[in-house]
């Protein structure tokens, strides 16, 4: 059962495909409350547990927490914070009833699930342009089928991209990427993607390659496939303001920046130092970006990733002038003035990044109307991908591109995957990683991934191994690190062979990966879940937050503990525990439903077969001898 309602103007944001007819009169679930913006309540029961939320912090189970979905930039995913790079707006409430709620809506949203008061979840917005949809099944997973029918299928990418990747910001050169490659060849480490990041380009322009540190570009993306390795640019969204510089040339004479209201070019600050946006919103302007993709389509390039489209901004030019004009320079002769004239600087110049009121200070141009980006900022990395997708159909008909982006809006989840930021190092942050895969899942991003390893901060070979031994099974596996932290290829830890030995796991698991997950696309159904998906009645299984289903064949239990020898681990029916010593060796023992103590050391990944489904796993570790 779904449930369309309309209120105010709302934006298209090109979330939903499937028509739904208009009802009017309240909500058969909750309420709208009146007053100003935009407001929903509804009764959470002491037992429901909420999911959903997609890209986020906590838990699986949402509960407890507020959310607020406004698109940053922000690389500290601590549990004090209430959102990340994305917009999910949907929630499935998990009781007596099985309930999910989308609100599609492209500016800032909050969820209040239970956090100030237990038994309610309250949705709130400032303006009232909402498009609601509740829908209302006998079970989660029926719900969740039911939501991604609505919003259309998922983006599948080519099988070369469940190959592993490595990444690091600080790739300067060819050569660099020739080492990595090298290194991984030498010992027998499988790998199908190096990422550059914004070391490849010239001044960090999108759409050009430093011809100094990448001479040949052609040529090398060429050596490199000879290798088996394709090569995966990253661009960003801001565009150097670079007069003489065609792409800004061109782009400033069609008029397709981003623009103020009195008519000027909005002007921010980001890699490339004095940037502009391009109204991605507007077709002909998506049109001529998504076009400019084709640059790397001629070096030979198959896909890439978009990073900074939140969009991220470092400063505004208004912001910086507004700021030296209310503490001039005059002020710091003055000695007396010098503590005060300071504060106010300092947090004046604390206040520039990601400010949501430089956001009311440009417009976009969308479907005949005129948004300030504040209305639509939810939206801009869906857009980006839009553009940038349709250029790599031009580019490259009948192949399927591998891109991923950071920003995201459900919607996005038919284009492109998605990968989760800037994490870091942190064991809390492997736990994340688990727990968010069924909250992507659910909002359409089955090609999702986290920077394995950790992005941030210097990662150890336990955390390292540990992360792989999840990592295997997530599609999008990537091994990426800040350029100011402990390199982390696998040659920079002592044990490579075990490191290695997980990598070749993977590629074994690949096939049955793949197919895992475009049968998950073709039926609209998720390739994490949460235990409580195949064990609704089972309470023991509705409480727990790290163990996750994947397809209807395994179960997975991660160790995200440092120096732990093992965990425990619910069961909730028999089941049989496969403990991979090496790539080609197993042990294995059926168990019975229950609690049991699982022992693993760092690099010896794990995984439960369910009962009566030996047979998909079989075929892919032929070892084993089960369900032939
Ligand atoms: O401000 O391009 O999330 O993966 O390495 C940082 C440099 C910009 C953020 C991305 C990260 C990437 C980094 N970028």
């Amino acid at each position: 059962m779904v449930e369309k309602y309309e209120y105010g103007s709302p934006v298209n944001t090109q979330a939903v495909v499937e028509e739904i007819p208009l009802q009017s009169g309240e909500p058969s679930f909750g309420r709208i409350l009146p007053g100003e913006g935009f407001g929903y309540i509804c009764p959470l029961e002491k037992q429901d547990v909420v999911y959903g939320l997609g890209e986020n912090v906590r838990g699986l189970n949402k509960r407890g927490w507020i959310y607020t979905h406004y698109n940053k930039d922000d690389p500290a995913h601590t549990e004090g914070k209430h959102g990340l790079y994305a917009a999910h707006n949907f929630l499935l409430i998990s009781g007596r009833r099985h309930i999910g709620l989308f609100f599609d809506y492209p500016g800032e949203i909050s969820f209040d699930v239970g956090a100030s008061r237990e038994k309610e979840l309250s949705v709130s917005a400032p303006q009232a342009d909402i498009v609601l949809y509740l829908i209302e099944e006998a079970s989660d997973r029926e719900v969740v089928k039911t939501f991604r029918r609505l919003i259309g299928k998922s983006y599948i990418p080519p099988k070369w991209g469940l190959g592993f990747q490595q990444s690091r910001w600080g790739y300067r050169t060819a050569q660099d990427v020739r080492e990595v490659v090298k290194k991984h060849k030498e010992a027998g480490v499988p790998l199908d993607i190096v990422c550059l990041d914004i070391d490849y380009m010239d001044g960090c322009r999108d759409f050009t390659v430093s011809s100094e540190r990448f001479p040949d570009f052609p040529a090398f993306v060429q050596e490199m496939r000879e290798q088996g390795v394709r090569l995966l640019p990253i661009i960003d969204a801001g565009i150097k303001a670079q007069e003489g510089w065609e792409v800004y040339e061109e782009g400033r004479k069609k008029g397709y920046f981003c623009r103020k209201k009195n008519g000027e070019e909005y002007i921010f600050g980001v890699w490339p130092g004095k940037s502009v946006l391009v109204d991605v919103f507007d077709q002909e302007a998506a049109k001529w970006f998504g076009e400019q993709y084709g640059f790397l389509i001629s070096q030979g390039i198959e896909g890439c990733w978009n990073d900074m489209n939140e969009p991220a901004m470092f400063w505004s030019l208004d912001a910086v002038k507004e700021l030296w004009e209310k503490v001039p320079p005059e002020e710091y002769a003055k000695e007396e003035k010098l503590t005060s004239s300071f504060a106010r600087l300092q947090s004046g110049i604390q206040r520039f990044q990601d400010n949501p009121a430089d956001h009311d200070r440009f417009v976009h141009h969308y479907e005949g109307r005129t948004y300030t980006h504040r209305q639509l900022h939810n939206l801009y990395g869906y857009f980006m991908m839009k553009a940038a997708r349709e250029g790599f159909e031009k580019g490259m008909p009948g192949k399927t591109p591998l891109l991923y982006s950071r920003s995201s809006y459900i919607g996005m989840h038919r284009l492109s995957g998605v990968w989760t930021g800037d994490n870091c190092s942190w064991w809390s942050h492997l736990l994340l990683n688990i727990q968010m895969m069924p909250a992507l899942n659910m909002c359409g991003f089955l090609y999702a991934g986290a920077d394995i390893g950790g992005f941030g901060d210097d990662c150890t070979q336990d955390l390292m191994l540990r992360w792989l031994s999840f990592g295997i099974f997530v599609p999008l596996m990537r091994n990426h690190c800040h350029l100011d932290y402990k390199p982390q290829e696998f040659y920079q830890f002592e044990k490579k062979e075990e490191y290695r030995e997980l990598i070749r796991l993977r590629y074994r698991l690949i096939p049955f990966l793949y197919r895992e997950m475009i049968s998950a696309a073709e039926n609209n159904d998720v390739l994490f879940a949460p235990l409580s998906f195949d064990f609704p009645e089972d309470e023991m299984a509705r409480s727990v937050d790290d163990q996750l289903l994947l397809g209807d064949s395994l179960m997975l239990a991660p160790i995200y503990v440092q120096n732990a020898p093992g965990r425990y681990v619910y069961l909730p029916e028999d089941m049989l525990f496969v403990k991979c010593l090496d790539s080609t060796h197993f042990e294995t023992e059926t168990m019975k439903k229950g609690i049991v103590y699982i022992k693993a050391k760092e690099h010896q990944a794990f995984f439960f077969v369910r009962k009566g489904q030996e047979k998909k796993i079989g075929e892919v570790f032929t070892e084993l001898s089960i369900g032939s």
